[in-house]
């Protein structure tokens, strides 16, 4: 996450030259954050256009890019009132090179300029859209489809103000951001917002108010600083949860400044009357005046759900080629995990860096016990790495389904680290157990995909999984990027172990291939869908396996039971013996998963088990596993990975077979009976 910085004179004659030396050292104020290319927009010289000036590199490049151009910059000319914004970039789409830095434009003319902090997850369907639109792209960044959205929305309503614009562009964006928007339509205004990433403005006035030695403070600080509870004009309350609007006049004299950062070490120079915005606020200057506006969301208003048709269409884009949303999560799968790592596992030179838990790395390994708390398809994403974690981490890791653990009322102590794992990050059960953890001075880590969600407000600190929006109920893509989450988790805890220095290598290298590997278990797809002709009748069906593989069954059985409504189990393969044996016979349907990992034998010893029971397993192998396969005449192979990565490429199966046996029996695959996406009930 990088550094942003606006800043706007209103009434206030500054020098082109100083403008721009005062962006410029905004952005050396946040170089400490780390970046890779760094941009200014400005009003042309004639202000009518304007000019961006990108640089990759350092921002002493940038400056000295910006010395080359002063002539055709005009540095020597005074303006009253203008809008500048600048950008430090750390790549998170496309190499860091001018055309990907920021601010990134709308079209050739840069009507409208935007810098950005964060990852766009539904870019690539945005773009689409707009490509039908006759919108062409420069860049490989997320962010350039911000630029082109509000163009886009600007010719279709040529009336709306730039706030107005604003909002309707953050209403069909997924995923993180802080922006900071300037356009030749609308001179001497600047619109921000922000959701996920921080942002907030630093004020001064000329004339010195009353309450000048109180810093402004609102959001979350002002919450936690009673004190610095503003009063009196020209100050905010805090703003109500939506749509509501606050107002800054300056005094009499109109003069101001106001200076966007993401980052207060930008601003206090200038002034110490900040204001922290919360996400989904969207502030607007307008001839000098501050509006904070809360925008309803989506998901606030049931009425205003489809405040436009695009959100609709950009849906039928989203779906793409496939019919149902959860197959194409299923095929996405090659892509989603890939955007897990991104920008966090250097496979050059083995490193992992999870930005979102980084400063907390030391107490984590200073703490008593790991616990993972999840509901269904989470909870067994914490079952598929909780091997892995206790060899990393050498900690003992407690894994819990969240009601049964308030049920228990649980011991939980202020040396213990709790970590929340939830796609939506508002799954009612997960999150009471987090308040619960948090009542006892836990450390509470969130691992979800929703930026902004409660789960990841409420925690201390979090990894955004970065699987992009999962619109199916039934989770797929969003279970593969929790689990490679949780590697990277145990990866960056194990990073100074030279005992493990090998084992984590190969672990490192097995993720570099999993896109591949991925590529090739969603070829068995014809294949699966044959096996699901033979199922989709049964009433039954058992999967077994153990070790890393479980988990698979567990998941497995759960995607056949949400989406089929037939009758499944997951089974530990090493208690079929202590009672799970009594069911098999020759006609109960069976899936055994046998990889060549350090359990093979005791799984072969149950496949034998099974088969000497007349049982018939469908298996899920290793390729070119011969003396396997021998076992059966139904099996899927699997491509080989490093064991604790196995059950990445098994599950896929699974969740390939239960689409498949829903698809035959007509079931709402998208829309399962009797289920929610997003479970905010207990
Ligand atoms: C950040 C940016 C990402 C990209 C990247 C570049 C955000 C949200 N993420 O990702 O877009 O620019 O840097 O390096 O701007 N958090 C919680 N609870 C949770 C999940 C997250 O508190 O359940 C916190 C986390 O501690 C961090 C912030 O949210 O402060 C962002 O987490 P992240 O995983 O997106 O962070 P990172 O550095 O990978
Ligand atoms: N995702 C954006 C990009 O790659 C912004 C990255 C950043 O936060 O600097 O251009
Ligand atoms: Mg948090």
């Amino acid at each position: 996450m990088c550094g942003i910085f606006a800043y706007l004179n209103y009434l206030t004659p500054k020098k082109r030259e100083e403008i721009l030396e005062l962006l410029v050292n905004g952005l050396k104020r946040l170089e400490y954050r780390g970046y890779d290319s760094a941009g200014v927009a400005v009003d042309s010289a004639e202000a009518k256009d304007i000019s961006i000036i990108k640089k990759s590199g350092k921002v002493a490049l940038l400056a000295e890019e910006i010395k080359n151009r002063s002539d055709e910059l005009n540095m020597g000319v005074t303006v009253d009132v203008h809008c500048g914004i600048a950008h430090t970039r750390w790549a998170t789409h496309g190499v860091p090179n001018e055309i990907n830095s920021h601010p990134q434009r709308s079209d050739l003319q840069n009507s409208f300029v935007v810098v950005h902090n964060g990852i766009i997850t539904n870019y690539k369907e945005v773009k689409v859209f707009l490509e039908k639109k006759g919108h062409h792209f420069e860049s490989d960044t997320d962010t350039e489809i911000i630029a082109k959205l509000i163009y886009h929305f600007h010719q279709q309503h040529p009336n709306f103000s730039f706030r107005e614009l604003v909002e309707h562009v953050v209403q069909q964006l997924e995923g993180a951001y802080a922006l900071c928007f300037k356009s030749k339509y609308f001179p001497g205004e600047c619109v921000a917002t922000r959701r996920g990433s921080p942002l907030l403005v630093g004020i001064k006035t000329r004339t010195r108010l009353a309450t000048d030695h109180v810093p402004i403070l609102y959001g979350k600080d002002a919450d936690s600083n009673p004190e610095h509870r503003p009063h009196g004009r020209g100050e905010f309350p805090t703003l109500p949860r939506t749509g509501s609007t606050s107002e800054f006049e300056p005094l009499e004299d109109k003069q101001v400044e106001y200076f966007f950062a993401s980052d207060a070490s930008a601003i206090i120079e200038h002034t110490n009357r900040v204001i922290y915005f919360e996400d989904d606020d969207v502030a607007a200057v307008k001839n000098g005046s501050l509006s904070i506006h809360r925008i309803r969301r989506a998901g606030d208003d049931p009425q205003k759900r489809e405040i436009t048709t695009l959100k609709m269409e950009l849906q039928q884009i989203m779906k793409g080629n496939y019919d149902f949303f959860m197959q194409k999560e299923i095929f996405e799968q090659p892509e989603s995990v890939i955007n897990t790592m991104r920008g966090r596992l250097n496979f050059e030179n083995g490193t992992v860096t999870l930005g979102g838990i980084k400063d907390y790395i030391p107490e984590i390994k200073r703490c008593r016990r790991l616990m993972l708390i999840g509901c269904g398809t989470s909870y067994h994403s914490a079952i598929a790495t909780r091997q892995l974690l206790e060899e990393l981490t050498e900690l003992p890791v407690m894994v819990e389904l969240a009601s049964d653990f308030l049920d228990r009322t649980t011991p939980v102590f202020r040396d213990d680290v709790c970590f929340f794992i939830s796609q939506s990050g508002e799954t009612a059960d997960t999150l009471m157990a987090l308040r619960y953890c948090k009542l006892r001075g836990a450390l509470i880590v969130g691992i979800t995909n929703t930026v902004g969600s409660s789960i990841c407000r409420e925690s201390h600190c979090g990894v955004h999984i970065n699987a992009g929006p999962e619109i199916g109920v039934a989770s797929t893509k969003a279970y593969t990027s929790q689990f490679i989450s949780l590697v990277m988790f145990a990866l960056v805890m194990s990073e100074d172990r030279l005992s493990l220095r090998q084992r984590r290598q190969e672990i490192i290298d097995g993720l570099k291939n999993l896109q591949n590997q991925i590529r090739d278990v969603l070829k068995l797809d014809n294949k699966v869908k044959s096996l699901a002709e033979d199922l989709y009748k049964k009433k039954s069906l058992l999967i077994m396996g153990r070790g890393y593989n479980f988990a698979t069954c567990l998941e497995g059985a759960l995607k056949v039971k949400e989406l089929t409504y037939m009758h499944s189990e997951g089974i530990m393969a090493g208690e079929l013996k202590h009672g799970p044996l009594a069911l098999v016979d020759e006609t109960m349907p069976v899936m055994m998963i046998i990889m060549r990992d350090p359990v093979y034998t005791k799984c072969m010893n149950a496949l034998q088990q099974v088969t000497a029971r007349e049982g018939k397993p469908i298996l899920i192998c290793e390729e070119n596993d011969k003396e396997t396969i021998s076992y059966s005449q139904k099996y899927l192979e699997i491509p080989r990975t490093v064991d604790c990565l196995q059950g990445i490429l098994t599950v896929i199966p699974m969740q390939l077979l239960s689409f498949h046996i829903a698809v035959l029996k007509g079931c709402n695959v998208d829309c399962p009976r009797n289920l929610a996406k997003s479970v905010t009930v207990e």
